[in-house]
């Protein structure tokens, strides 16, 4: 147990510390008492504070204490991993964190350790404890603290993995792993009803993952009661028939019966059994937040029936009846926590505010900038033989390849998604019965033959598992690579990738990163591809800050922007065009282990001195054709500039090109109004103005869905005459 407490008050029981309380000292229960007070009382003070309006928002953890100090006595901070909920105030005190930092993070210091005024209070975040950054969506937590334990697992099983590396994302994030450590998520009651608490059960319990799920029911959700939230009003009859799990179900206001169930659960983890789920009754003594006034919605006689079972009166009722304190003894340890208390609201209402000019710090890695010159080194072809230069490959050949010598370069990087294992059933591989499969395209053909099931293996039917476990396994250095299968089927995973991945470098002050990489398959022109498996979309990534987004147009650049996202330091959405995947065009022989391209540097693909064409994707192998019909039948010549990536996105050749040129067509798949090129056009409009000849002009998908039927596909998608009476009516203007 680390506690940070006061020394002991005078007035304990003179009775020896004995085993009668679950194992818990006499000593232990006056800590517990202590660390429940002061959370309470914090709350108070906040509550006053925020009156006073010296901090801007409260969430009590009130009703909750007993049952968060009971699991920090258990479990360890900085050994153990936490992914609590804004109720565990006393849970965070308990593992180590001080009044003083709470407060800080109320009045958002510069100082506060949880994000540097970024986060709202009640946010935990404490790299030293292993107390991981925490936001403010109910539910998303439960994942990462799902990928949280697998990567204990995986590390446990490859512990070379650990050792620190350098020459990329390794030389800047640390792994610290135990072998036997457990990971700690909680949640309320109402969070139950999330689907991503389902999905997170359904993999912890079929991987058998160290994890202790913690639901803290307080019968309410804001205004929404239990009964309504839940089937039956009781969460643990509804999770009893996952298997491998230990579970409980106790009175959470009680510290020693909680004590008891952690001591249950943590055992059964570390044995590494299985998961364990705790359903701990609470109370919730003060309304949902100070925004919330519950007296609306609970009338007072169920108020009362909650205040009898008030965590604090009860630990308070209970050493005196055992005389582990008695009324002085009490007076006096609740005395010592008022003055502390005092003492650290004054030191933080003193405390240096956030700087105005930091706000963009941390949106990115501060260590590796994949934009450098580091990450530009050049392809090595491999030699002729026979007199033959090598085989042109694939799009989709050079990713695999790249895959395959990323995975043997560095055993930090892990594959998972849907069916891209080569078959989850190990054995028909292993007796070689079948081929395998790898991916619906086959892109990450073979690798877990070559790497092991543990490195490459099928995740559920589920886009939000996949992106929330990555990202708790990047937490702890590892390097996901995940596949989503089709862009159109991005969207479970869209509050993992708004509201989490691309945050929590920035949220938690730099405090913790989880540098993934998502593979997609994306884009149309597929014949029958049809509105759910065409899509496009990128603008709804790009505008996410924190999320790097690359689109390569052929093998080459794939290969190296796929190299380049694996071992930067930032999350990387990299987009793979399907129907790029094979063409017979832009395919190259593979450039080599060492070839990286960075991020933001675009690739003119034809030269020009009239027109620019600034394209991404598909659209630029179409607006070549288009282009050199324009030059052989008017004389235009078209400056075609392929962006390769689009956030950051390399405005030097943009302006280079359409200050030469004069006129821009912004070309791209997706659908037109609000598209990426909207905001291209846009800064080419606001930068360029006096540069410009002609009107900045899009060219685009019509603003519908993409058809199944050829013709319709046809009529939707921008295509090479469309791309050509664009350019030639620009030039002309
Ligand atoms: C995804 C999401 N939806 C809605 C909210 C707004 N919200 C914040 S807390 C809360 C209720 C949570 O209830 P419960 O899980 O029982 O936790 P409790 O606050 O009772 O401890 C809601 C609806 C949110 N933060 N996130
Ligand atoms: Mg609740």
């Amino acid at each position: 147990m680390a506690t940070k407490t006061d020394p002991k008050p005078a007035g304990l029981a003179e009775e020896k510390s004995g085993v009668k309380y679950q194992g818990l000292s006499r000593e232990q229960l006056i800590d517990a008492y202590r660390i429940m007070y002061t959370s309470r009382r914090i709350d108070d003070r906040e509550i006053m504070l925020k009156r006073q309006q010296k901090i801007f928002f409260q969430i009590s953890g009130a009703g909750h204490e007993a049952v968060g100090v009971a699991a920090a006595f258990v479990l360890k901070p900085g050994y153990d991993w936490f992914y609590p909920y804004y109720r565990d105030r006393a849970l965070c005190l308990a593992l180590g964190e001080t009044p003083y930092e709470m407060f800080l993070q109320g009045v958002g210091a510069a100082d506060d350790p949880s994000s540097g005024g970024r986060q709202m209070p009640s946010h935990w975040s404490f790299p030293k404890l292993n107390i991981v950054t925490q936001s403010s969506p109910t539910g998303s937590q439960i994942l990462q603290a799902v990928g949280c334990a697998e990567a204990g697992l995986y590390l446990a099983a490859h512990p070379e993995a650990a050792r620190k590396a350098y020459g990329d994302f390794r030389e800047f994030k640390d792994v610290n792993f135990q072998g036997d450590e457990v990971t700690y998520v909680s949640l309320g009651d109402g969070t139950t009803s999330e689907g991503e608490f389902w999905e997170a059960l359904n993999t912890a319990s079929s991987r058998k993952l160290p994890i202790i799920f913690v639901v803290e029911d307080n019968g309410y959700a804001i205004s929404v009661p239990v009964e309504v939230q839940t089937a039956g009003g009781n969460i643990s009859r509804l999770v009893a028939g996952f298997p491998n799990f230990h579970f409980e179900e106790l009175d959470g206001t009680d510290p020693v019966s909680a004590y008891a169930a952690f001591v249950r659960s943590a055992a059964h983890c570390r044995a590494r059994q299985g998961p364990a789920f705790i359903h701990a009754h609470v109370i919730r003594p003060y309304s949902h937040s100070l925004s919330d006034d519950e007296r609306l919605y609970r009338p007072d006689a169920e108020r009362q029936r909650d205040a009898a079972r008030d965590p604090i009166t009860r630990t308070q009722m209970f050493l005196l009846r055992e005389g582990i304190l008695d009324e002085k003894g009490i007076n006096r340890l609740e005395k010592q926590v008022e003055e502390n208390l005092q003492m650290a609201v004054d030191q933080a209402l003193e405390a240096t505010f956030p700087q105005p000019e930091t706000v963009t710090r941390y949106v990115y890695s501060p260590y590796l900038d994949p934009t450098s010159s580091a990450f530009a080194t050049p392809p090595v072809f491999p030699e002729p033989t026979d007199g033959k230069k090598p085989t042109p490959k694939t799009m989709a050949d050079l990713i695999n390849a790249t895959l395959r010598d990323e995975m043997r370069r560095s055993d930090r990087l892990i594959i998972f998604g849907e069916d891209v294992a080569d078959c989850s059933r190990e054995q028909y591989l292993r007796e070689k019965q079948i081929k395998g499969k790898g991916g619906v395209f086959k892109l990450t053909f073979g690798l877990q033959y070559e790497f092991g099931s543990d490195r490459v293996f099928n995740s559920p039917l589920a886009e939000a598992n996949i992106v929330g476990r990555a990202t708790g396994m990047a937490t702890r250095g590892l390097k996901p690579v995940v596949e989503i299968q089709f862009f159109d089927y991005i969207w479970p995973a869209m509050m993992q990738l708004r509201d989490e991945l691309p945050l929590i470098r920035w949220r938690s002050n730099n405090g913790f990163s989880a540098p993934v990489v998502i593979r997609v398959a994306i884009g149309g022109y597929l014949t029958g591809g049809a509105i759910y498996h065409s899509q496009c979309g990128e603008s709804i990534f790009t505008h996410i800050p924190g999320l790097r987004v690359v689109f390569p147009s052929n093998a080459l650049d794939a290969a190296g922007l796929l190299r380049t996202a694996i071992r930067c330091d930032d999350p990387v959405l990299f987009l793979e065009h399907k129907r790029l995947y094979r063409e017979t065009f832009g395919r190259s022989p593979y450039p080599g282990p060492e070839y990286m391209v960075p991020f933001g540097k675009a690739k003119i693909i034809q030269p020009g001195t009239d027109l620019s064409v600034i394209t991404s994707g598909a659209v630029g192998p179409r607006a070549l054709p288009a282009a050199q019909k324009l030059e052989r039948e008017h004389g235009v010549r078209v400056e075609l500039i392929d962006l390769r990536c689009l956030n950051p996105f390399d405005w030097e050749t943009i302006a280079n090109s359409v200050s030469k040129t004069n006129r821009a067509l912004v070309a791209y798949e997706d659908t037109l109004s609000w598209g990426y090129g909207a905001e291209i056009a846009a800064r080419i409009a606001d930068g360029l103005f006096e540069h410009l000849d002609a009107p900045v002009r899009r060219v685009a998908a019509k603003d519908t869905f993409v058809a199944y039927q050829p013709i319709l596909e046809s009529a939707i998608l921008p295509q090479v005459n469309d791309l050509f009476l664009a350019m030639r009516e620009l030039a002309e203007y």
